[in-house]
């Protein structure tokens, strides 16, 4: 069979499975609310790029169109965040973020659908077993819209922002465009959990790729997992179509309201043990490392280490992320260490906006307890409530949120805060992290109305 056959067959295999009575439900949401968006009139002149010479074209690290994307690296996207209208993120619209190249069937034939096999095994399963795509197709899947977020998202702010020592922080220059939303097709854990029977004693839940990099992967304490059981799980479809390789195809975890680390691409196996589990991905790459956080217990002895050893824990694992929000114009960049290539603003240039009757849009999301409300405040004055506007799904899914501004000539400056439905509120600052984790401080959006 040729290739394009055989995918074509696998590709109306996956929308068999994905409902079909909701599909109109499914294209509303990627209408854009009419009247939804500012008139912003971004400054015309030549992106940063101009000013240095063009660098050599970079190796193509990144597979699907990527000319509605910010380039922040030889393997990173970013979204276009101050261009967002929608409730979903478009798959051409959605950030990527990979530690190596893309991976494709061409390039790794482990990961064409016919020969993908997830294995599923470990000292705390009952009754190993390895997996097809077909198998899993097989299985009971459920769907979820939710947020995906790169915990790096907003360090951007800790370079911009007085009071958030930027200059001990390093990692790519997101500003705030790693995050989207989608829908998520996937066989929930629970299911897997039932099919392979878990032992007593469990204590990790490792979730590995090891495709496009032997790294590539990372634990969850079993508790965890456990407790989102149902909302987690081996997914194989992004908004209503099979994975593209970028996102993970043929099939990654979705790990609803925790940073993007924790929903491995390109997944291979899950092994589940007594053990606690360290790899890179949670002692020195995507932890929180400063004054303010403690090295985690650990046991030499005990513990299990892959490519890794006991000096290299140096910090918590972020998990959740916390309480968030912007509004759709994009950060001036005055001390970041880049601006990217093809940023809409030069460096130090503020965005326009036309004095008069403004109507700020903007995002808000708080995964682990939902979105309470939004509020805005400009040029230090008092908080002002957004208008949340539907839909408004569920804890992990962001809202979107309009408020109305008069506008006057002059520079401004915009704050958003989100406080969740437990109470918490945005925070002025943050403490430092050497790898600018989970930015949650406040953003402050400079703009000048002309
Ligand atoms: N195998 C693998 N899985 C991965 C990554 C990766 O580089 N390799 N990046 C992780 C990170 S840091 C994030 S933020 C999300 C990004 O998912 P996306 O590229 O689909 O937006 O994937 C995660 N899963
Ligand atoms: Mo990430």
């Amino acid at each position: 069979m040729s290739q394009e056959k055989q995918r074509a067959e696998a590709d109306s295999l996956v929308r068999a499975v994905l409902k079909e009575g909701t599909n109109a439900q499914r294209r509303a949401l990627f209408v854009s609310a009419a009247a939804f968006g500012a008139a912003m009139a971004l400054p015309g002149a030549s992106p940063a790029a101009a000013q240095t010479a063009p660098a050599a074209p970079p190796r193509r690290a990144i597979v699907k169109d990527d000319s509605r994307l910010l380039n922040i690296g030889a393997t990173v996207r970013s979204g276009n965040y101050w261009n967002f209208t929608t409730f979903m993120t478009p798959v051409e619209e959605f950030y990527v973020r990979n530690h190596y190249p893309t991976p494709t069937a061409e390039s790794r034939p482990v990961l064409a659908r016919d020969a993908w096999r997830l294995r599923i095994h470990g000292p705390s399963v009952e009754r190993p077993v390895e997996l097809t795509f077909n198998d899993l197709l097989g299985m009971r899947s459920r769907s979820i819209i939710a947020t995906m977020e790169c915990h790096g998202n907003g360090r951007t702010l800790f370079w911009e922002q007085d009071g958030l020592t930027g200059q001990q922080v390093s990692g790519g220059n997101w500003v705030l465009g790693a995050v989207g939303q989608a829908e998520w097709q996937y066989v929930p854990m629970s299911e897997i959990f039932a099919r392979v029977g878990i032992k007593p004693g469990a204590r990790t839940v490792l979730f590995w790729s090891g495709v496009d990099g032997n790294d590539m992967g990372r634990p969850m304490p079993y508790d965890d997992v456990l407790a989102q059981q149902h909302d987690m799980g081996v997914c194989f479809a992004m908004n209503g179509n099979p994975l593209v390789p970028d996102h993970g195809a043929p099939v990654r975890m979705v790990v609803p309201g925790w940073g993007g680390t924790a929903s491995i691409k390109w997944l291979t196996e899950i092994r589940v043990t007594d053990r606690r589990v360290w790899c890179r991905l949670n002692t020195r790459g995507e932890v929180f490392i400063g004054p303010a956080y403690a090295r985690p217990e650990f046991d030499a002895a005990a513990d299990e280490f892959i490519g890794v050893t006991p000096e290299d824990i140096q910090g918590p694992m972020v998990t959740w992320m916390p309480p968030k929000s912007l509004i759709t114009v994009p950060l001036v960049l005055e001390r970041s260490p880049s601006v990217p290539p093809n940023y809409p603003l030069q460096r130090g240039q503020w965005p326009r906006l036309s004095a008069g009757r403004q109507e700020l849009t903007g995002y808000a999301w708080a995964p682990q307890h939902g979105v309470r409300q939004v509020e805005l405040r400009i040029d230090g004055g008092p908080w002002q409530r957004a208008e949340i506007r539907p839909p408004n799904l569920g804890k992990y899914t962001w809202v979107r949120f309009t408020f109305p501004w008069d506008a006057t000539p002059g520079r401004h400056v915009i704050e958003t805060r989100t406080t969740d439905n437990a109470g918490v509120s945005q925070p002025e600052t943050v403490p430092m992290n050497t790898l600018g984790m989970a930015n949650w401080a406040i953003p402050k959006f400079r703009v000048e109305v002309v």
